[in-house]
């Protein structure tokens, strides 16, 4: 294990050391973002409660500090949320800004080195070392996924083969040419991956890849056997978010019993996203960020809007870093139908467990998502599978029976033929609305236009 000391550090030392690394944000915002001493003394009941946590406050006392949000990394946009000066910054990174201004992140050079020992870990705790030949999928540009786990390919000493993402044809033949043992991609371009291997009569299996990191979108545990299956590896799961790091926030082990917090870097929290209240440990609710050691954007208490829990107890792979359970959803992915909290993660489970399907479909909402009017779940079925299910009209029938009883709402229904879903060559969208704009994925992708259907509440 990479960083063994720090992985499984006692208890009392990672709690002194996040209580100095969250003073250190504190006095760094203060000291270095304009306006900040204001706001927080403001924020924490003045000018001496201000000191005080600054000079002795510690993790008990972070329910007292403000939240930090996407709309503050817009304000900050571009250069707003850095407190150093610029001729110490070393990188540039932003989201794709397909719902707002795009929001930047910034790394100074020990940034960019803390980022590479982080995605290392992820690396090696998946058995990743020196001798792989790391395959990295994910899209090369201002998103964070392929430069952050790529630092930290070049910390372990991996050969990196920087293929992007897209050309999805050229992908499959430096999988097969290549050697390449470790893949990086979104769970979403694996499975497209998968199909095109198939439709062009390439089996994956016996190449020597043996494991595939994926992160930066939901996904099922129906998508990971359905992986494992068709690449004949290995398939681990990875998280993080561009406002605090990139990916390297948490990684699962060997265990896979949920993905392991880099806590020596990040401080987690979960809270009820509706009241902003933190919540007894091992409850569901979003997880919050502070970041203890970032020191271009230091961030406290970085409303993820994910959705997530804290796994209570030690893992059997030595690690003490706490787990989270995988995130299914985000809070603004959340659909209410007259009082009836909707997931797209409900609908994924309904396709996968229990029936099978590969994950291409989308929700496509009708009205304004905030004040839906009804849903449509377009679905897309092999001929086969229509064949044993009695025809594509007897299987539309069985699943919206499937889909009401498990939402809770009414529903329509549409079969579609294979390929008919947009594919992802990064992060899937699932929610699209009726007028054709993309409903709440957080990044960008092939939103389609679909026409106005009718739909009723149940
Ligand atoms: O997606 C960082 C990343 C890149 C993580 C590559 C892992 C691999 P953003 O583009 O800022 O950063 O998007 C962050 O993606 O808040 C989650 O909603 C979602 N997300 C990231 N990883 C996972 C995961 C990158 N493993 C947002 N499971 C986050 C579920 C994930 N959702």
């Amino acid at each position: 294990m990479i960083d063994e000391a720090a992985q499984r550090q006692a208890p009392a030392e990672r709690d002194a050391l996040q209580t100095a690394g969250l003073r250190s944000t504190l006095g760094r915002i203060v000291a270095g973002r304009p306006g900040a001493r204001d706001a927080l003394s403001q924020a924490v009941g003045g000018a001496a409660a201000l000191e005080r946590l600054l000079a002795v406050g510690t993790p008990a006392d972070l329910a007292a500090l403000p939240f930090t949000t996407k709309d503050d990394f817009r304000a900050w946009y571009p250069f707003g949320g850095a407190v150093v000066p610029r001729d110490q910054l070393r990188r540039l990174h932003a989201s794709s800004g397909t719902t707002g201004p795009p929001t930047v992140t910034l790394y100074t050079a020990a940034d960019l080195a803390t980022w590479g020992r982080l995605t290392a870990r992820a690396l090696d705790a998946a058995g990743v070392g020196p001798g792989d030949v790391f395959h990295n999928a994910m899209h090369y540009g201002l998103f964070t996924g392929a430069f952050g786990m790529q630092l930290g390919a070049d910390h372990l000493g991996l050969l990196t083969v920087p293929a992007g993402s897209g050309q999805t044809a050229r992908q499959l033949r430096l999988l097969c040419d290549l050697g390449v043992t470790v893949l990086h991609v979104t769970p979403s371009y694996a499975l497209h991956l998968l199909e095109l291997a198939g439709q062009t009569g390439i089996d994956l299996r016996p190449l020597p890849l043996r494991v595939l990191v994926c992160g930066a979108e939901p996904w099922t545990e129906g998508d990971r056997a359905g992986l494992e299956a068709g690449f004949g590896a290995r398939v681990v799961d990875h998280y993080g978010l561009s406002e605090v790091l990139g990916p390297g926030v948490a990684f699962e082990c060997a265990e896979r019993e949920g993905l392991h917090l880099n806590e020596d870097h990040f401080l987690p929290e979960v809270i009820d996203p509706e009241s902003g209240r933190p919540l007894p440990e091992g409850a569901e609710g979003e997880l919050v960020l502070t970041t203890l050691t970032r020191e271009a954007v230091p961030v406290l208490r970085y409303r993820t809007r994910d959705l997530t829990r804290l796994l209570p107890g030690p893992c059997a792979c030595g690690r003490t870093l706490r787990r989270m359970v995988r995130v299914r959803d985000r809070t603004d992915d959340m659909l209410i139908f007259h009082g009836v909290n909707v997931f797209p993660s409900q609908v994924a489970h309904v396709l996968s467990e229990r029936h099978h399907l590969p994950a291409n479909y989308q929700l496509v909402v009708e009205g304004d998502r905030r004040r839906p009017r009804g849903l449509e779940v377009r679905v897309e079925l092999p001929s086969a599978t229509a064949e044993r299910r009695g025809g594509s009209a007897a299987f539309e029938a069985e699943l919206r029976r499937d889909l009401e009883s498990h939402l809770g709402i009414r529903v329509a229904v549409t079969v579609l033929p294979p390929g008919a879903v947009p594919r992802s060559e990064g992060k899937a969208v699932r929610v699209i609305s009726n007028s054709g704009a993309q409903a709440g994925a957080p990044a960008a992708g092939g939103g389609r236009r679909a026409q106005p259907g009718s739909f009723d509440q149940r």
